[in-house]
């Protein structure tokens, strides 16, 4: 008897004195009432079973010591402190992040709104929210980010970047100054590219398009990015501030330039005068040749010009429309260019990647069949024309399966964007043939996602690339939008998992939003307001992590998510390869949040 009193007594002793073993990671923002629910608990230990259950018996210590049991876990009212639901975890497979426990617990099955917080093997989770309007207002509050990115004049760094810029690569015109003011930082670099930010534009544009209540979308903000109202809501300002700066990017048909700047010494936004070593004052305009140009010491591997044109000519598209009523003149410009950007791509089929002269870091793209899949599908929406259906279809039909998904790996941003829309406009056609076949595709690549996850207790299946929570938002998108068109629940669970993984249900337990949810466990940055609501890369392979160039390696042994960093991926906080926020990621965000919007109202 006595030797069981110290046995407790000396366990109590080893759970006061040593540091968390376990952990419940959960969505930060909450859930909607009718979302599926499942919060997912860690450990470095075996996880015992919940000893209050046993009132007062406990468990024998030689069995608790000597079996995995599956725990029980408690949902509590944080208000009452009255547990209103009790489950049973489900087993997954925690090695996989180096881990010795890790149980999926499910509380789809309560709906009633609140504040509640889970326990399970004497650990609590943080407090979340079950509510309808638990979604509310964030899709805007992500535009905090891009209106910090504007280039040119933005409330948060002001003036900056007024000479650009100087034609470079021109057959005939370099050297020339051409105003190409605007746009947006890419990101923390200052470059501009029309790669993300057509992307970026486009994702906003679909998120305003298909907005049945547009009421979720504010009007708080003026034209310039201040506070202030415009009569139009912040989300359109911020397209047209992306869409203005695309049209300067082609000013005549077949002349387009793809990036502005190439990391030569820009970091503090000068006003007067641009840091350039190039031709005269300004930052490079880099005309869209479609042949290979310089990053460092190698060429990129262009080989035409239809990824970038096929993303102008989808963002026009979208663009007329949306600007057909609110601004005539501005819609016309865009109406003009979007068909003839799409002839171009069509003369010059292949791939433009983008450039970088003191980096070895570019945007690797290699496929465009995907982009002028999405500008055809496109006109096709806008038009309901039976001939671009069939060119969409033709597209649609030689890249059926997102590359990354089928092959699990691809280098940075070498299969981009991180998901076809095009495929999703498809699928929601009227004609019979097309809407099956392209929603069949829809379900052969996220069985492919699913696959992959197999029993990750995070049903995460979407490979760690580079940007990793692009791809994983992307694919919570994808998801949502398969299950509205076909009606199949296959992929509801892996749905909200994706979505959940971005918002703190994921091993390091921080939601990847710049300061979002406010008072959650946030990436934390090191410009804080200017990243407010931006996106971060996200977690990334472990080996490819450890080549970046100037990235503070950290010994596992002084890194604070040491316990979280023995998977297949790693995210550190200091580390610009996984904590920095981008344009495009923000973007693909904001539309998933428009839906999640939308459905807190239904
Ligand atoms: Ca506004
Ligand atoms: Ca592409
Ligand atoms: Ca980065």
């Amino acid at each position: 008897m006595k030797a069981i009193v110290l046995f407790f007594a000396g366990m109590f002793l080893t759970i006061a004195l040593t540091a968390q073993t376990s952990w419940v990671r959960i969505n930060q923002v909450g859930y909607l009432p009718k979302d599926v629910k499942v919060a997912v608990l860690i450990s470095t230990d075996n996880v015992l079973p919940d000893f209050s259950f046993n009132r007062g018996y406990g468990v024998p210590p030689v069995l608790a010591s000597a079996m995995i049991v599956t725990p029980d876990f408690s949902l509590i009212n944080a208000k009452t402190g009255k547990a209103v639901f009790r489950g049973k975890g489900k087993t997954a497979d925690a090695a996989y992040w180096g881990l010795r426990s890790a149980y999926r617990l499910d509380f789809s099955s309560v709906q009633a709104e609140g504040t509640y917080y889970i326990e399970v093997a004497g650990v609590r989770s943080p407090q979340f929210s079950i509510g309808a309007n638990v979604y509310e207002g964030s899709s805007d509050f992500l535009l905090n980010y891009l209106r910090a990115q504007r280039c040119g004049d933005n409330p948060i760094t002001g003036i900056c970047h007024q000479n650009d810029g100087v034609i470079v690569h021109h057959p005939t015109r370099s050297g020339e100054f051409i105003d190409l003011v605007g746009g947006w930082h890419d990101a923390n670099d200052r470059l501009k590219y029309t790669t993300t930010t057509n992307s970026a534009v486009y994702h906003m544009m679909l998120a305003y398009h298909q907005a049945k209540d547009k009421s979720i979308f504010k009007d708080k903000f003026g034209a310039d990015g201040r506070p202030g109202s415009n009569g139009i809501p912040d989300i359109l300002d911020e397209i047209r501030w992306g869409l203005e700066w695309l049209v300067k990017m082609n000013p005549a048909p077949k002349e387009f330039y793809n990036q502005v700047a190439d990391n030569r010494g820009d970091r503090i936004p000068p006003t007067q005068f641009d840091n350039v070593r190039g031709p005269g004052p300004g930052r490079p305009a880099y005309f869209l040749t479609g042949e290979p140009q310089q990053v460092r010491t190698m060429m990129n591997r262009t080989t035409g010009v239809a990824s970038s044109a096929g993303k102008f000519a989808s963002c026009f598209a979208l663009g007329a429309e949306l600007f057909k009523e609110l601004d005539p003149a501005f819609s016309k410009k865009m109406q003009e260019r979007a068909e003839p950007a799409y002839d171009y791509a069509m003369e010059r089929p292949g791939n433009t990647q983008t450039t970088n002269i003191t980096s070895p870091y570019f945007y690797e793209e290699d496929n465009w069949i995907d982009d002028v899949e999405l500008a055809a599908a496109t006109f096709y929406l806008l038009t309901k024309d039976s001939v671009w259906r069939a060119r969409g279809a033709y597209w649609g039909e030689l890249e059926p399966i997102n590359p990354l998904w089928v092959h699990g790996f691809a280098r940075h941003y070498q299969f981009y964007p991180f998901v076809n829309l095009g495929h999703h406009l498809m699928a929601q056609s009227n004609d019979e043939t097309t809407s099956k076949k392209f929603t069949d595709l829809m379900r052969r690549g996220l069985q492919l996602v699913r696959d992959r996850a197999g029993n990750d207790p995070f049903m995460q299946g979407v490979p760690y690339v580079w940007c990793s929570n692009f791809a994983v938002i992307g694919a919570a998108s994808f998801a949502h939008q398969y299950r509205e068109i076909s009606g199949d629940r296959s992929f509801e669970e892996m749905e909200a998992a994706l979505r959940d993984w971005i918002f703190g249900c994921n091993p390091w337990g921080y939601s990847f939003v710049g300061g979002f949810p406010i008072g959650g466990t946030v990436s934390t940055s090191t410009v804080r307001a200017a990243h407010t609501g931006g996106l971060v890369d996200g977690p990334m392979d472990r080996e490819w992590h450890q080549t970046l160039w100037g990235v503070r390696q950290v010994d596992i042994k002084e890194d604070p998510l040491a316990p979280f960093q023995m998977g297949p991926a790693v995210y550190h906080l200091h580390s610009y390869g996984t904590n920095e926020p981008v344009i495009d990621g923000t973007c693909y965000l904001i539309y998933h949040l428009s839906i999640m919007e939308q459905r807190g109202k239904e």
